[in-house]
């Protein structure tokens, strides 16, 4: 087995794990946001296991998506970040793993507070200019995994302008393209196609993926570290819910929590 295999098959052995605490975590606090945290777990796990190695190529990674707070916490859990006694005081009165991600309580894999939508791909570019231009010795990529329903927002173009003009061969943006959005899909509320095309015009290089296939997205997002010259746009295809059939692509995936008979059937399915 090579590197490159290995380096998935890690990734890949900790999905459904990953995906067990996200439906445990939305079951036990009756959490909204299943959908949205199950629709971007084979992302995250990437970007972590790239964050999170002996050699590391990703220096920051910004949850632009805060809403998937459980997936961010269930995978610092899996990565031993997170012990399994503090997951589990996720949205109880008094603790810190609230419903969004918080830089300020200081956890190793929060490197920013995110659930205001629109603001996450703003602040990494940030870092990422700051790190090209200010601090030249800074190494590894800056990413940021962002929604399609966020690509509504002004924000998000006017910094895919100015991440195209700076060339910011560090930028990484992995959009969770589940075409779903809180009130309804996306082609019914403001459609994005020809998405790519639109990346593509602001001067970045986009490739579009299968976002469930590690292999894939490990490969576009190595690539991309070792030869870039432009920001980069993985468009990564996803289903919201993915792992539970019964809500996946659903709009109600959004907001029902994950059900007893939901966890035991993934279990026994596994
Ligand atoms: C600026 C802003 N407006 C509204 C919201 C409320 N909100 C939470 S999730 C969401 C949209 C969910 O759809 P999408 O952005 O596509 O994320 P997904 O869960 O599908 O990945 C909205 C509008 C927010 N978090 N931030
Ligand atoms: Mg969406």
């Amino acid at each position: 087995m090579d590197n490159f295999e290995a380096l998935c098959l890690e990734i890949r052995e900790r999905v459904q794990p990953i995906r067990r605490q996200i439906m445990g975590l939305s079951h036990r606090a009756k959490s909204a946001h299943a959908g949205s945290s199950l629709s971007c777990v084979e992302i995250l796990a990437c970007l972590f296991q790239l964050k999170y190695s002996p050699q590391p190529m990703v220096d920051k990674l910004i949850l632009s998506k805060g809403h998937a707070a459980m997936a961010l916490y269930a995978t610092a859990h899996s990565f031993g970040l997170l012990e399994s006694k503090r997951l589990d005081e996720y949205l109880q009165n008094g603790t810190e793993l609230w419903g969004h991600p918080s830089f300020h309580l200081k956890f190793p894999f929060i490197d920013w507070s995110t659930g205001s939508l629109g603001h996450g791909l703003p602040v990494a570019t940030g870092f990422a200019y700051s790190a090209q231009n200010l601090h030249q010795n800074s190494k590894g990529l800056v990413a940021a995994i962002l929604t399609d329903g966020e690509c509504n927002e002004g924000s998000t173009w006017e910094t895919a302008l100015f991440a195209g003009h700076h060339k910011l061969k560090n930028l990484l943006a992995v959009i969770d393209y589940n075409k779903i959005q809180s009130f309804g899909r996306v082609s019914e509320v403001l459609e994005l196609e020809p998405f790519a095309n639109k990346w593509k015009a602001f001067g970045w290089d986009v490739v579009e993926v299968n976002g469930h296939d590690i292999e894939i997205l490990v490969r576009e997002m190595t690539s991309f570290a070792s030869s870039a010259s432009k920001p980069k746009c993985i468009l990564a295809h996803t289903v919201k819910g993915k792992g539970i059939l019964e809500i996946e692509n659903t709009l109600e995936s959004h907001y029902l929590p994950i059900t007893s008979t939901q966890l035991d059937n993934y279990k026994n399915e596994k």
